[in-house]
Protein backbone atom coordinates (compact mmCIF):
# COMPACT_ATOMS: atom_id res chain seq x y z
CA UNK A 1 0.00 0.00 0.00
CA UNK A 2 1.23 3.54 -1.09
CA UNK A 3 2.43 5.96 1.99
CA UNK A 4 -0.20 7.65 3.46
CA UNK A 5 -0.10 12.09 3.41
CA UNK A 6 -1.35 13.84 6.06
CA UNK A 7 -1.38 17.41 6.89
CA UNK A 8 -1.56 18.68 10.51
CA UNK A 9 -1.90 22.51 11.01
CA UNK A 10 -1.00 23.69 14.65
CA UNK A 11 2.17 21.26 15.04
CA UNK A 12 3.31 23.40 17.01
CA UNK A 13 0.90 23.08 19.46
CA UNK A 14 0.59 19.95 22.69
CA UNK A 15 -1.73 18.23 20.08
CA UNK A 16 -0.10 18.54 17.03
CA UNK A 17 3.46 17.60 18.25
CA UNK A 18 1.77 14.22 20.03
CA UNK A 19 -0.43 13.19 16.29
CA UNK A 20 2.89 14.03 14.79
CA UNK A 21 5.02 11.25 16.42
CA UNK A 22 2.06 9.11 16.44
CA UNK A 23 1.29 9.61 12.15
CA UNK A 24 5.12 9.18 11.90
CA UNK A 25 5.12 6.29 13.69
CA UNK A 26 2.63 4.63 11.49
CA UNK A 27 4.51 4.91 8.22
CA UNK A 28 2.68 8.49 7.23
CA UNK A 29 4.40 11.41 4.89
CA UNK A 30 3.67 14.28 7.70
CA UNK A 31 3.58 17.94 6.41
CA UNK A 32 3.04 20.10 9.87
CA UNK A 33 1.77 23.61 9.12
CA UNK A 34 2.56 26.41 11.49
CA UNK A 35 2.07 30.63 11.23
CA UNK A 36 4.91 32.44 10.75
CA UNK A 37 6.02 34.45 13.05
CA UNK A 38 9.57 36.66 13.60
CA UNK A 39 10.36 33.24 16.21
CA UNK A 40 8.84 30.29 15.97
CA UNK A 41 9.27 27.98 18.28
CA UNK A 42 9.28 24.35 17.45
CA UNK A 43 10.59 22.78 21.05
CA UNK A 44 7.66 20.47 21.32
CA UNK A 45 8.32 18.48 17.99
CA UNK A 46 12.10 18.46 19.19
CA UNK A 47 10.98 17.42 22.39
CA UNK A 48 9.57 14.49 20.99
CA UNK A 49 12.62 13.79 18.80
CA UNK A 50 11.00 14.01 15.42
CA UNK A 51 11.62 17.38 14.02
CA UNK A 52 15.03 15.45 12.07
CA UNK A 53 12.39 12.59 11.64
CA UNK A 54 13.05 12.26 7.36
CA UNK A 55 9.29 11.57 6.73
CA UNK A 56 8.35 15.31 8.67
CA UNK A 57 7.98 18.00 6.77
CA UNK A 58 7.09 21.68 8.25
CA UNK A 59 5.20 24.26 5.83
CA UNK A 60 4.25 27.53 6.35
CA UNK A 61 0.46 28.21 6.30
CA UNK A 62 -2.14 31.28 6.88
CA UNK A 63 -5.30 29.65 7.87
CA UNK A 64 -7.07 33.13 7.73
CA UNK A 65 -6.14 33.15 4.47
CA UNK A 66 -8.32 31.25 1.67
CA UNK A 67 -5.71 31.59 -0.60
CA UNK A 68 -2.92 30.29 1.78
CA UNK A 69 -5.33 27.30 2.52
CA UNK A 70 -5.49 26.11 -1.56
CA UNK A 71 -2.34 26.15 -2.17
CA UNK A 72 -1.15 24.42 1.10
CA UNK A 73 -3.28 21.15 -0.29
CA UNK A 74 -2.33 21.82 -3.47
CA UNK A 75 1.53 21.44 -2.64
CA UNK A 76 0.97 18.86 -0.26
CA UNK A 77 -1.38 16.62 -1.57
CA UNK A 78 -2.50 15.10 1.85
CA UNK A 79 -5.14 12.19 2.25
CA UNK A 80 -5.80 13.27 5.75
CA UNK A 81 -6.35 16.61 7.10
CA UNK A 82 -6.44 17.48 11.01
CA UNK A 83 -6.96 20.94 12.25
CA UNK A 84 -5.93 21.66 15.00
CA UNK A 85 -4.74 25.05 14.65
CA UNK A 86 -6.31 27.31 17.02
CA UNK A 87 -6.29 30.24 19.16
CA UNK A 88 -7.25 28.22 21.66
CA UNK A 89 -7.04 29.69 24.96
CA UNK A 90 -10.47 30.75 26.29
CA UNK A 91 -9.51 33.83 28.48
CA UNK A 92 -7.91 35.22 25.91
CA UNK A 93 -10.94 34.78 23.44
CA UNK A 94 -12.81 37.50 25.75
CA UNK A 95 -10.57 39.99 25.01
CA UNK A 96 -9.82 39.09 21.26
CA UNK A 97 -13.39 37.88 20.24
CA UNK A 98 -12.91 39.34 16.22
CA UNK A 99 -9.16 37.70 16.39
CA UNK A 100 -10.49 34.32 18.32
CA UNK A 101 -13.82 34.05 15.73
CA UNK A 102 -10.94 34.39 12.36
CA UNK A 103 -8.53 31.70 13.45
CA UNK A 104 -10.87 29.10 15.47
CA UNK A 105 -14.11 29.54 13.08
CA UNK A 106 -13.47 30.79 9.85
CA UNK A 107 -9.61 29.05 10.10
CA UNK A 108 -11.55 25.97 9.56
CA UNK A 109 -13.93 26.92 7.31
CA UNK A 110 -10.98 27.92 4.73
CA UNK A 111 -9.86 24.52 4.88
CA UNK A 112 -13.06 23.02 4.01
CA UNK A 113 -13.67 25.55 1.36
CA UNK A 114 -9.73 24.51 0.24
CA UNK A 115 -11.02 20.46 0.52
CA UNK A 116 -14.14 21.24 -1.97
CA UNK A 117 -12.21 23.30 -4.13
CA UNK A 118 -8.37 21.35 -4.74
CA UNK A 119 -10.25 17.52 -3.74
CA UNK A 120 -13.29 16.31 -2.26
CA UNK A 121 -11.97 12.67 -1.45
CA UNK A 122 -9.04 14.46 1.27
CA UNK A 123 -10.42 13.27 5.02
CA UNK A 124 -10.92 15.96 7.54
CA UNK A 125 -10.73 16.26 11.10
CA UNK A 126 -11.74 19.48 13.01
CA UNK A 127 -10.90 20.06 16.82
CA UNK A 128 -14.09 20.36 18.06
CA UNK A 129 -14.38 21.38 22.28
CA UNK A 130 -15.91 20.34 25.31
CA UNK A 131 -16.28 24.51 25.44
CA UNK A 132 -19.13 24.05 22.80
CA UNK A 133 -21.40 22.93 26.01
CA UNK A 134 -20.64 25.67 28.01
CA UNK A 135 -23.54 26.20 30.14
CA UNK A 136 -24.74 22.78 32.14
CA UNK A 137 -27.48 21.10 30.05
CA UNK A 138 -27.07 17.86 30.83
CA UNK A 139 -24.78 15.34 32.70
CA UNK A 140 -22.73 13.79 31.28
CA UNK A 141 -22.42 15.55 28.31
CA UNK A 142 -22.74 13.48 24.87
CA UNK A 143 -22.69 13.95 21.17
CA UNK A 144 -26.49 14.78 21.44
CA UNK A 145 -26.53 17.13 23.94
CA UNK A 146 -27.26 20.70 23.72
CA UNK A 147 -24.60 23.17 22.95
CA UNK A 148 -24.48 26.82 25.38
CA UNK A 149 -21.24 27.98 24.49
CA UNK A 150 -19.78 30.77 26.91
CA UNK A 151 -16.97 32.21 25.46
CA UNK A 152 -16.01 34.02 22.12
CA UNK A 153 -13.63 30.87 21.80
CA UNK A 154 -16.57 28.56 22.63
CA UNK A 155 -18.72 30.03 20.06
CA UNK A 156 -16.11 30.09 17.38
CA UNK A 157 -15.50 26.25 17.81
CA UNK A 158 -19.41 25.70 17.69
CA UNK A 159 -19.44 27.43 13.72
CA UNK A 160 -16.55 25.58 12.69
CA UNK A 161 -18.54 22.09 14.48
CA UNK A 162 -21.54 22.51 12.35
CA UNK A 163 -19.68 23.85 9.26
CA UNK A 164 -17.73 20.41 9.41
CA UNK A 165 -21.04 18.78 9.41
CA UNK A 166 -22.58 20.99 6.85
CA UNK A 167 -19.60 20.30 4.49
CA UNK A 168 -19.96 16.61 5.75
CA UNK A 169 -23.70 16.69 4.48
CA UNK A 170 -23.48 18.88 1.48
CA UNK A 171 -20.42 17.55 -0.31
CA UNK A 172 -19.95 14.40 0.86
CA UNK A 173 -16.93 15.15 2.26
CA UNK A 174 -15.31 12.58 4.91
CA UNK A 175 -15.59 15.47 7.22
CA UNK A 176 -15.72 14.14 11.13
CA UNK A 177 -15.81 16.04 14.76
CA UNK A 178 -14.07 15.46 17.85
CA UNK A 179 -15.50 17.00 20.91
CA UNK A 180 -12.47 16.62 23.13
CA UNK A 181 -12.63 17.20 26.89
CA UNK A 182 -9.78 18.75 28.30
CA UNK A 183 -6.26 16.56 27.57
CA UNK A 184 -3.17 17.77 29.22
CA UNK A 185 0.81 17.03 29.56
CA UNK A 186 4.17 17.98 29.90
CA UNK A 187 3.85 19.50 26.27
CA UNK A 188 0.60 21.63 27.60
CA UNK A 189 1.12 25.40 27.33
CA UNK A 190 1.84 27.39 30.79
CA UNK A 191 -1.21 28.97 30.33
CA UNK A 192 -3.35 26.75 30.70
CA UNK A 193 -4.56 25.71 34.47
CA UNK A 194 -3.36 22.61 34.63
CA UNK A 195 0.24 23.04 33.37
CA UNK A 196 0.09 26.31 35.24
CA UNK A 197 -0.18 24.56 38.53
CA UNK A 198 1.90 21.34 38.04
CA UNK A 199 4.87 24.21 36.96
CA UNK A 200 4.58 26.42 40.24
CA UNK A 201 4.25 23.46 42.04
CA UNK A 202 8.14 22.09 41.12
CA UNK A 203 9.15 26.10 41.60
CA UNK A 204 7.81 26.17 44.86
CA UNK A 205 9.30 23.00 45.49
CA UNK A 206 12.43 24.08 45.00
CA UNK A 207 12.41 27.97 46.55
CA UNK A 208 12.03 29.61 43.07
CA UNK A 209 8.31 31.14 44.04
CA UNK A 210 6.57 31.45 47.20
CA UNK A 211 2.40 31.43 46.13
CA UNK A 212 0.51 30.24 43.28
CA UNK A 213 -2.20 32.42 42.12
CA UNK A 214 -5.43 31.05 40.74
CA UNK A 215 -8.93 32.03 39.67
CA UNK A 216 -11.78 30.09 40.19
CA UNK A 217 -11.17 26.92 41.86
CA UNK A 218 -14.85 25.28 42.16
CA UNK A 219 -14.32 24.67 38.11
CA UNK A 220 -14.81 20.81 37.52
CA UNK A 221 -13.28 19.53 34.31
CA UNK A 222 -12.55 16.11 33.04
CA UNK A 223 -9.02 15.88 32.38
CA UNK A 224 -6.93 13.22 30.15
CA UNK A 225 -4.09 12.62 28.56
CA UNK A 226 -3.58 14.30 25.55
CA UNK A 227 -1.39 11.33 24.13
CA UNK A 228 -4.31 9.10 24.08
CA UNK A 229 -6.88 11.88 22.32
CA UNK A 230 -4.56 11.91 19.11
CA UNK A 231 -5.03 8.43 18.85
CA UNK A 232 -8.39 8.91 18.86
CA UNK A 233 -8.37 11.25 16.07
CA UNK A 234 -6.55 9.15 14.08
CA UNK A 235 -9.18 7.21 14.45
CA UNK A 236 -11.92 8.71 13.43
CA UNK A 237 -10.09 9.24 10.17
CA UNK A 238 -9.64 5.41 9.77
CA UNK A 239 -13.82 4.83 9.94
CA UNK A 240 -16.03 3.47 7.79
CA UNK A 241 -18.15 6.75 8.04
CA UNK A 242 -17.36 10.22 9.20
CA UNK A 243 -18.90 11.23 12.58
CA UNK A 244 -18.80 13.62 15.47
CA UNK A 245 -17.51 11.66 18.85
CA UNK A 246 -17.09 12.29 22.24
CA UNK A 247 -13.22 11.82 23.64
CA UNK A 248 -13.26 12.03 27.49
CA UNK A 249 -12.89 10.08 30.41
CA UNK A 250 -15.95 10.43 31.96
CA UNK A 251 -14.33 11.64 35.44
CA UNK A 252 -14.88 15.30 36.45
CA UNK A 253 -12.76 16.80 39.28
CA UNK A 254 -12.57 20.80 40.48
CA UNK A 255 -9.39 23.00 40.30
CA UNK A 256 -8.70 22.58 43.86
CA UNK A 257 -8.71 19.20 43.62
CA UNK A 258 -5.86 19.06 40.82
CA UNK A 259 -3.98 21.49 43.21
CA UNK A 260 -4.30 19.28 46.10
CA UNK A 261 -2.75 16.38 43.41
CA UNK A 262 -0.08 18.18 42.05
CA UNK A 263 1.25 19.18 45.82
CA UNK A 264 0.75 15.44 46.82
CA UNK A 265 3.30 14.88 43.91
CA UNK A 266 6.30 16.38 46.27
CA UNK A 267 4.95 15.43 49.47
CA UNK A 268 2.88 18.58 50.18
CA UNK A 269 -0.50 18.66 52.44
CA UNK A 270 -2.95 21.41 51.12
CA UNK A 271 -4.70 22.58 54.01
CA UNK A 272 -7.84 24.94 52.31
CA UNK A 273 -9.36 27.85 54.19
CA UNK A 274 -11.76 30.42 53.80
CA UNK A 275 -14.01 30.78 51.03
CA UNK A 276 -14.47 32.54 47.14
CA UNK A 277 -12.06 35.03 46.66
CA UNK A 278 -10.28 35.21 50.25
CA UNK A 279 -9.72 31.11 49.79
CA UNK A 280 -6.20 29.88 50.54
CA UNK A 281 -3.96 26.94 50.47
CA UNK A 282 -1.65 26.65 53.37
CA UNK A 283 1.19 24.13 53.39
CA UNK A 284 0.01 21.70 56.28
CA UNK A 285 3.32 21.01 57.64
CA UNK A 286 4.80 24.71 57.36
CA UNK A 287 1.89 26.70 57.74
CA UNK A 288 3.38 28.93 54.94
CA UNK A 289 0.06 29.69 52.56
CA UNK A 290 1.15 28.55 48.65
CA UNK A 291 -1.80 29.09 46.81
CA UNK A 292 -4.20 32.10 46.96
CA UNK A 293 -7.23 33.14 44.91
CA UNK A 294 -6.82 36.08 42.42
CA UNK A 295 -9.70 37.45 41.07
CA UNK A 296 -8.27 38.68 37.84
CA UNK A 297 -8.04 35.13 36.71
CA UNK A 298 -12.13 34.86 36.92
CA UNK A 299 -13.50 34.77 33.33
CA UNK A 300 -16.67 36.79 32.45
CA UNK A 301 -18.56 33.75 32.01
CA UNK A 302 -17.06 30.53 33.09
CA UNK A 303 -17.89 26.88 32.22
CA UNK A 304 -18.52 25.07 35.76
CA UNK A 305 -19.00 21.59 35.10
CA UNK A 306 -17.89 19.44 32.40
CA UNK A 307 -17.88 15.66 32.24
CA UNK A 308 -17.99 13.57 29.26
CA UNK A 309 -19.48 10.18 27.92
CA UNK A 310 -17.49 8.28 25.39
CA UNK A 311 -19.61 5.64 24.67
CA UNK A 312 -19.70 5.71 21.37
CA UNK A 313 -16.23 6.19 20.55
CA UNK A 314 -15.47 3.01 22.58
CA UNK A 315 -18.17 1.22 20.61
CA UNK A 316 -17.39 2.61 17.30
CA UNK A 317 -13.95 3.52 17.48
CA UNK A 318 -12.66 0.96 20.17
CA UNK A 319 -11.18 4.08 21.71
CA UNK A 320 -11.06 4.52 25.53
CA UNK A 321 -8.53 6.44 28.22
CA UNK A 322 -6.22 5.16 30.17
CA UNK A 323 -4.47 7.17 31.78
CA UNK A 324 -5.92 8.00 35.43
CA UNK A 325 -5.82 11.97 36.50
CA UNK A 326 -3.15 11.01 39.49
CA UNK A 327 -0.68 9.16 36.64
CA UNK A 328 -1.05 12.20 34.69
CA UNK A 329 -0.86 15.02 37.64
CA UNK A 330 2.71 13.54 38.62
CA UNK A 331 3.97 12.37 35.49
CA UNK A 332 3.35 16.55 34.91
CA UNK A 333 4.87 17.49 38.09
CA UNK A 334 7.32 15.02 37.05
CA UNK A 335 8.33 16.69 34.29
CA UNK A 336 8.34 20.00 35.65
CA UNK A 337 10.77 19.23 38.68
CA UNK A 338 13.07 17.95 35.58
CA UNK A 339 12.78 21.50 34.07
CA UNK A 340 13.95 23.18 37.39
CA UNK A 341 16.41 20.43 37.83
CA UNK A 342 14.89 19.14 40.91
CA UNK A 343 15.47 15.70 39.52
CA UNK A 344 14.08 13.53 42.86
CA UNK A 345 10.19 13.37 43.36
CA UNK A 346 9.49 12.53 46.43
CA UNK A 347 8.02 9.64 47.48
CA UNK A 348 4.24 9.80 48.20
P1 LIG B 1 -2.31 24.64 21.50
O1 LIG B 1 -2.73 25.98 21.97
O2 LIG B 1 -1.21 23.93 22.19
O3 LIG B 1 -1.93 24.73 19.94
C1 LIG B 1 -2.62 25.55 19.07
C2 LIG B 1 -1.88 25.59 17.76
O4 LIG B 1 -2.58 26.48 16.87
C3 LIG B 1 -0.45 26.10 17.85
O5 LIG B 1 0.37 25.33 16.99
C4 LIG B 1 -0.58 27.51 17.33
O6 LIG B 1 0.60 28.03 16.76
C5 LIG B 1 -1.61 27.32 16.25
N1 LIG B 1 -2.18 28.58 15.83
C6 LIG B 1 -2.73 29.54 16.60
N2 LIG B 1 -3.12 30.58 15.83
C7 LIG B 1 -2.82 30.25 14.55
C8 LIG B 1 -2.97 30.90 13.29
N3 LIG B 1 -3.49 32.11 13.19
N4 LIG B 1 -2.57 30.26 12.18
C9 LIG B 1 -2.00 29.04 12.26
N5 LIG B 1 -1.81 28.38 13.41
C10 LIG B 1 -2.22 28.98 14.54
O7 LIG B 1 -3.63 23.73 21.48
P2 LIG B 1 -3.79 22.17 21.73
O8 LIG B 1 -2.72 21.44 21.04
O9 LIG B 1 -4.03 21.94 23.19
O10 LIG B 1 -5.19 21.88 21.03
C11 LIG B 1 -5.25 21.52 19.65
C12 LIG B 1 -6.62 21.88 19.12
O11 LIG B 1 -7.62 21.17 19.84
C13 LIG B 1 -7.00 23.35 19.23
O12 LIG B 1 -7.79 23.67 18.13
C14 LIG B 1 -7.84 23.40 20.50
O13 LIG B 1 -8.72 24.49 20.44
C15 LIG B 1 -8.55 22.08 20.42
N6 LIG B 1 -8.93 21.48 21.68
C16 LIG B 1 -8.00 21.31 22.66
C17 LIG B 1 -8.34 20.66 23.82
C18 LIG B 1 -7.36 20.48 24.92
O14 LIG B 1 -7.78 20.19 26.05
N7 LIG B 1 -6.05 20.57 24.67
C19 LIG B 1 -9.70 20.14 24.03
C20 LIG B 1 -10.58 20.34 22.91
C21 LIG B 1 -10.19 20.98 21.77
P3 LIG B 1 1.67 28.88 17.64
O15 LIG B 1 2.57 27.87 18.24
O16 LIG B 1 2.30 29.73 16.61
O17 LIG B 1 0.89 29.64 18.66
P1 LIG C 1 -10.28 25.51 29.53
O1 LIG C 1 -8.84 25.30 30.19
O2 LIG C 1 -10.76 26.89 29.66
O3 LIG C 1 -11.14 24.42 30.09
O4 LIG C 1 -9.96 25.26 28.00
P2 LIG C 1 -8.03 26.14 31.25
O5 LIG C 1 -6.98 25.21 31.74
O6 LIG C 1 -7.60 27.46 30.74
O7 LIG C 1 -9.12 26.40 32.40
C1 LIG C 1 -9.76 25.33 33.09
C2 LIG C 1 -10.55 25.89 34.26
O8 LIG C 1 -9.65 26.37 35.26
C3 LIG C 1 -10.12 27.63 35.73
N1 LIG C 1 -9.01 28.40 36.29
C4 LIG C 1 -7.96 28.86 35.59
N2 LIG C 1 -7.62 28.73 34.29
C5 LIG C 1 -6.46 29.28 33.88
N3 LIG C 1 -6.08 29.12 32.62
N4 LIG C 1 -5.65 29.99 34.74
C6 LIG C 1 -5.96 30.16 36.05
O9 LIG C 1 -5.23 30.80 36.80
C7 LIG C 1 -7.18 29.56 36.51
N5 LIG C 1 -7.78 29.50 37.70
C8 LIG C 1 -8.88 28.79 37.57
C9 LIG C 1 -10.75 28.26 34.48
O10 LIG C 1 -11.60 29.35 34.87
C10 LIG C 1 -11.46 27.06 33.89
O11 LIG C 1 -12.71 26.88 34.51
C11 LIG C 1 -9.09 24.19 27.60
C12 LIG C 1 -8.39 24.63 26.29
O12 LIG C 1 -7.44 23.67 25.95
C13 LIG C 1 -9.40 24.75 25.17
O13 LIG C 1 -8.71 25.01 23.93
C14 LIG C 1 -10.17 23.44 25.06
O14 LIG C 1 -11.14 23.53 24.05
C15 LIG C 1 -10.84 23.12 26.37
O15 LIG C 1 -9.83 23.01 27.38
C16 LIG C 1 -11.59 21.79 26.35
Amino acid sequence: MATKCCLITGVTGQDGAYLAQLLLSKGYQVYGAFRRTSSVDFWRVESLGIAQHPLFHLVEHDLTDLGSSIRLLQKTQPDEIYNLAAQSFVGVSFDQPATTAQITGLGALNLLEAIRIVNRDIRFYQASTSEMFGKVQAVPQTETTNFYPRSPYGVAKLFAHWTTINYRESYGIFASSGILFNHESPLRGLEFVTRKITDAVARIHSGRLDTLELGNLDASRDWGFAREYVEGMWRMLQADEPDTFVLATNQTRTVRDFVTLAFRAVDVDVDWKGSAENEIGVDARTGQTIVRVNPKFYRPAEVELLIGDYAKAQRVLGWEPKTSLDELCRMMVEADLKRHRVDRLVAV
